[in-house]
């Protein structure tokens, strides 16, 4: 796995944490640019950062892709970084590293650090590591292909027993383009969402289709989780926000 040298990266670990600060920093809250870093490794700087990709941010955290192979990742955080669809085999033999993008969530700076998976997801083999330091998780099948819809449950037994409890976890049915091909029914999607109480929408790296919004959701999820909010604010639900802001494929859907 390659590995960017951001301004921040401290960890020689196999693990990807990049932006997370040494402990010993977080602790003297005071030589770096880090002044707390909670349990759940959020990065709260006393003034704003500098990402590797030279945007200011407020706070940060790793976001992971994960699901079987070919069902659209490497595609999904191109399209997400660079607003592009990459068409063709040759990028689902090499996964990218991890690319970073910084939102603003009212008001707040949230860089995300999205990782993907550089082919290990073929054996279903992630490295445990890779699901202990994610905050946010998106799970993707392909609407294409049963085998990696039939492979989430498999996916979620990983991710129960490897990641961190409170990981905030989405479900994706990427390739919402691809209507002909289509053999795994949004319906088929929500219920296998609801019965793990998983958030879910469709995507489509391709078209875009709510790609912007699955991050958004994630960004905001965390955003919530890790500010100190109004007791009397309402909480923050991300199916709500989905439901409330998501565009449908089209065609059966009011
Ligand atoms: N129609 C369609 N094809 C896609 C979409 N996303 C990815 N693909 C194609 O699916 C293949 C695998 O994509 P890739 O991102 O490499 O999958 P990964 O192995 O999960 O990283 C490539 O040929 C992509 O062009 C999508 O949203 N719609
Ligand atoms: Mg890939």
């Amino acid at each position: 796995m390659s590995r960017k040298k951001g301004a921040k990266a401290k960890s020689n670990t196999a693990s990807p944490s990049a932006s997370t600060p040494r402990k010993e920093n977080a602790k003297s809250g005071k030589s770096t640019i880090v002044s707390s870093v909670q349990a759940n490794g959020v990065v709260h700087p006393s003034r704003p950062s500098l990402s590797s990709s030279s945007e200011f941010y407020d706070i940060a955290f790793k976001v992971m892709l994960v699901g079987d192979s070919g069902v659209g990742k490497t595609c999904l955080l191109v399209r997400f970084k660079d607003g592009a669809f990459l068409a063709g085999s040759f990028i689902s033999t090499v996964g990218i590293d991890f690319r970073n993008k910084v939102l603003s969530i009212d008001g707040v700076k949230v860089k995300l650090q999205i990782w993907d998976t550089a082919g290990q997801e073929r054996f279903r083999s992630v490295t445990h590591a890779y699901y202990r330091d994610a905050h946010a998780l998106l799970l993707l099948y392909d609407v294409t292909n049963k085998a990696s819809f039939d492979n989430i449950q498999a996916w979620l037994t990983e991710i129960h027993e490897y990641a961190q409890q409170d990981v905030v976890l989405m479900l994706l049915g990427n390739k919402a383009d691809a209507t002909h091909d289509r053999v795994v029914k949004r319906e088929e999607g929500e219920k296998l969402a609801k019965e793990y109480g998983v958030p879910f929408m469709e995507t489509s790296a391709r078209s875009g289709l709510n790609v912007e919004l699955a991050f958004t959701a994630i960004a905001k999820e965390l955003k919530h989780r890790s500010m100190k909010v109004d007791p009397n604010e309402p909480k923050f639900k991300l199916q709500e926000y989905v439901n409330k802001e998501m565009k449908s494929t089209g065609c059966c859907r009011s």
